[in-house]
């Protein structure tokens, strides 16, 4: 399942460096290396090299000065490598990188939670995975060269709030030896500068804008959008969800009107992910790339103002849209492998109804409502999908394991089992999104939308029908209008 796969990573992100993370063939060759190197010590330096080779890997700092400076050579040779867990746990404040250093190894400064600025210099090629995990004082970090970075490299560098980095950085290739860089600033909660630049301001008209520094978006694109929990990356989705609700909700108009044109939203400016159009190679759904909503968020905002994402982000970004325009939802996911899937649940009128944003904006370039607050039955009829379907808890509750989120997924389930017993369908023969009859779009039908019927009916001289009466919605949408105001102002 989809999102099951990315919270086992997180998780294991979470909870430090898990050696059962790496594939066997990363050990086997490690011991090999290991077999065949020297260890010694000199001063405050632990040290190894291979048998008749120039250079030599720094394998254990036991020195008690807390800014250490890391020597060029030992025994005679050069300090290239920051081995494995060299600095893990120790207590130092700063540390000087000499330019000899070429590869910082797996889990080099792991847990360095004193650790406050770090320069790494350009001769520095490799930063491998969780080299800097928990750092969780570090503030500053500069990355000079070109370096190759590996997954989870600042995972959870929680102070960090500037990042210097070269544009020039990659990612570490997918192959048997290299894992794929994925979540290297992982759960970065104060990073909001790349280079200096804060990446998020607010624009005009309310609208959050992101740096348009080439470097800094294409630095964002490579790294941030493989990780979670960014700072600057939930400022703006929190901006623009905020921005959305004051732009395009009607106030005076009904939950159900609401929920349509949040719905209208996501399908106008939001895509199901595509292969080979946007951030780099490989495409891959299961990335974290297409399954946040920060990130949908972000990629809206980052290219071509279109937000890209799978089902699963599509469903998150819903939920949050509805929750800032008060309506309670939930996320509900279909597991089955070859059928993952993820839709929502909202109460709208007092009753729990699916709504499908996702396969409603795929099924057409035009906004269609054929997954739009439907019952648990008519959802099973068009598609057994929807059958035995999950419960998933919002994004920031699944990051904590307290009881709020407990208490909220029994709640989810008591709430799950009523909506499935609903069948109190919401009427809308003509697919419209509106309830039938609701003229006035308070989400009730009574004797007002009779009234309302008659005005709205003069106002269209060739007579209204189904295929205006959504011309008419769309019309007071965009006027941000309620039916009363937009007749009134347009002297009907
Ligand atoms: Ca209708
Ligand atoms: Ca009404």
């Amino acid at each position: 399942m989809k999102h099951r796969r990315i919270i086992s990573l997180l998780s294991a992100a979470l909870m430090g460096f898990s050696v059962t993370a790496f594939p066997p063939v990363f050990f086997e060759q490690a011991e090999i290396v290991a077999e065949a190197a020297t260890t010694k010590t000199e001063g405050d330096w632990r040290y190894s090299y291979e048998s008749g080779s120039s250079v030599a890997t720094i394998v254990k700092y036991i020195g008690s000065d807390v800014k250490p400076e890391i020597p060029e050579k030992r025994g005679g040779k050069t300090v290239t490598t920051i081995g494995k867990e060299a600095f893990e746990n120790t207590r130092i404040q700063s540390v000087k990188i000499p330019s000899t250093i070429k590869t910082i190894e797996t889990n080099a400064f792991h847990g360095c939670y004193s650790l406050t600025e770090i320069v790494i210099p350009s001769s520095v090629t490799k930063i491998k995975a969780f080299a800097f995990n928990y750092c969780t004082k570090l503030k500053k970090a500069e990355i000079q060269g070109a370096a190759k970075i590996y997954n989870y490299a600042f995972n959870n560098c929680t102070a960090l709030e500037n990042i210097i980095m070269n544009p020039n950085c990659s990612r570490a290739a997918s192959s048997s030896s290299e894992l794929p860089a994925k979540g290297s600033f992982n759960n970065c909660t104060s990073l909001t500068k790349i280079n200096n630049i804060t990446v998020v301001s607010t624009g005009t008209n309310g609208k959050p804008a992101i740096t348009q520094d080439k470097d800094v978006k294409k630095l964002i694109e490579l790294f941030m959008m493989r990780s979670d929990n960014i700072k600057f990356m939930k400022d703006y989705s929190n901006k623009l969800i905020n921005y959305i609700i004051k732009t395009e909700l009607v106030a005076g108009t009904s939950d159900a009107i609401h929920a349509r044109q949040l719905h209208d939203w996501m399908i106008s400016n939001c895509g199901y992910m595509t292969t080979g159009t946007k951030f780099d190679e490989p495409k891959d759904e299961k990335n974290i790339e297409y399954q946040t909503s920060d990130n949908l968020f972000m990629s809206y905002g980052l290219t071509n103002w279109v937000g890209e994402g799978v089902c699963h982000a599509f469903a998150r970004a819903y939920q949050r849209l509805l929750t800032a325009a008060h309506i309670d939802s939930y996320i509900l996911y279909q597991d089955t492998k070859g059928s993952e899937h993820s839709w929502n649940l909202a109460k709208i009128g007092g009753k729990w109804y699916y709504i499908d944003v996702t396969w409603d904006e795929t099924s057409g370039g035009n906004l269609t409502y054929t997954y739009f607050m439907k019952t648990r039955k008519q959802m099973e009829q068009m598609d057994s999908i929807y059958k035995n379907c999950g419960i998933e808890l919002n994004e920031a509750l699944l990051r904590k394991d307290n009881n709020a989120a407990r208490q909220e997924y029994l709640d989810a389930g008591e709430v799950a089992w009523k909506a499935a017993k609903n069948t109190a369908a919401y009427t809308d023969s003509n697919s419209d999104g509106v309830l039938d009859g609701d003229w006035n779009l308070d989400g009730v039908k009574n004797s007002a939308d009779t009234a309302m019927k008659k005005r709205i009916a003069n106002f269209f001289p060739s007579g209204l029908t189904d295929k205006n009466m959504k011309t008419w919605v769309y019309k007071l949408h965009k006027a941000h209008k309620t039916p009363e105001q937009f007749l009134t102002d347009a002297g009907y």
